[in-house]
């Protein structure tokens, strides 16, 4: 059963991130403002639906590595730090052309995976699913799966760590941007839903600097950050069925950890002003 106790927004230890019972309009507001670094909504997925999430991966999913892109010289170089996947995500579609079998495989996985996840959660709908239906009633123009090329795209992939690689990743604070020849977006967020989280460590560092702006994406290219912008980290211990959305511009890295698993189902979600926000992964 979810806690309906009217959680205080202002218990939080950081004013920059908000703590809700729910989604609500204004926390919104102040994400996509800049007001806040992070929104958190505990027990957002149930243990029945992360229980059954969990236990399929350990059974039947097939894990690969989850890279992220960089742009070295105008060409996209895929870097793994410590991230598994199951599921398809648009970046391995990057630097491939039109028609490309990376982009064929890309929208022919996103359909197998939507079904295949649908019948895991059922008979609740998958975590992502119930976050754009919250979107729905709490924002004014919903949201949707983007279909920025035309078809749908996958929304809910899923991101495993375990402690032998959780460590790349630790010293690599990096930001997620769309490329701008795909679609223009005001901001980028992302959603992850922790199905499983480690004892210790496994945190969620996000970095108070302004998002990064589309030319200073392609100004820092490869994986190294400017350090004047890396100054200012807010730790964020994610909780077992916890959601927790930031802006994907900013720098963020996720902390190593010596035991245990860190599962989340993860889509980013694309904002611009008067639009339904836009999920894919
Ligand atoms: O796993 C996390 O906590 C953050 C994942 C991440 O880098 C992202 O959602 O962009
Ligand atoms: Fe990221």
């Amino acid at each position: 059963m979810m806690d309906h106790t009217a959680l205080n927004p202002t218990l939080s230890k950081s004013a920059k991130v908000i703590d809700l019972n729910y989604l609500d309009t204004s926390s919104l507001e102040k994400l996509i403002s800049g007001a806040v670094l992070a929104i958190r909504v505990p027990q957002f997925a149930s243990e029945k639906t992360s229980a059954q999430l969990s236990h399929t991966l350990d059974e039947t999913a097939t894990l690969e590595q989850y890279s992220h892109e960089t742009y070295e010289n105008g060409r996209v170089v895929q870097h793994f730090y410590g991230v598994h996947r199951w599921g398809t995500p648009f970046n391995s579609t990057y630097g491939k052309a039109a028609g490309s079998d990376a982009q064929h495989k890309y929208y022919a996985d996103a359909a197998h995976m939507r079904s295949v996840i649908d019948s895991i959660c059922a008979p609740e709908k998958p975590p992502i699913q119930l976050l754009m239906e919250q979107l729905q009633d709490i924002w004014p123009q919903g949201a949707v799966a983007a279909a920025f090329q035309g078809q749908p795209m996958f929304c809910g992939i899923i991101r495993a760590m375990f402690p032998e690689t959780a460590h790349l990743s630790e010293k690599v604070p990096h930001v997620d941007c769309l490329p701008l020849s795909i679609a223009e977006l005001e901001h980028q967020f992302s959603a992850n839903i922790y199905i499983e989280t480690p004892p210790a460590g496994g945190e969620l560092v996000i970095w108070d600097t302004e998002a990064f702006a589309y030319d200073e994406v392609k100004r820092f290219e490869g994986a190294q950050l400017p350090e004047h912008r890396l100054q200012k980290p807010l730790r964020i211990q994610p909780r077992k069925n916890e959601l927790v959305i930031i802006n994907t511009r900013r720098p963020h890295a996720i902390c190593g950890f010596d035991s245990g698993k860190r599962i989340s189902m993860q889509s980013f979600i694309g904002y611009n002003a008067g639009e339904p926000f836009y999920f894919w992964c």
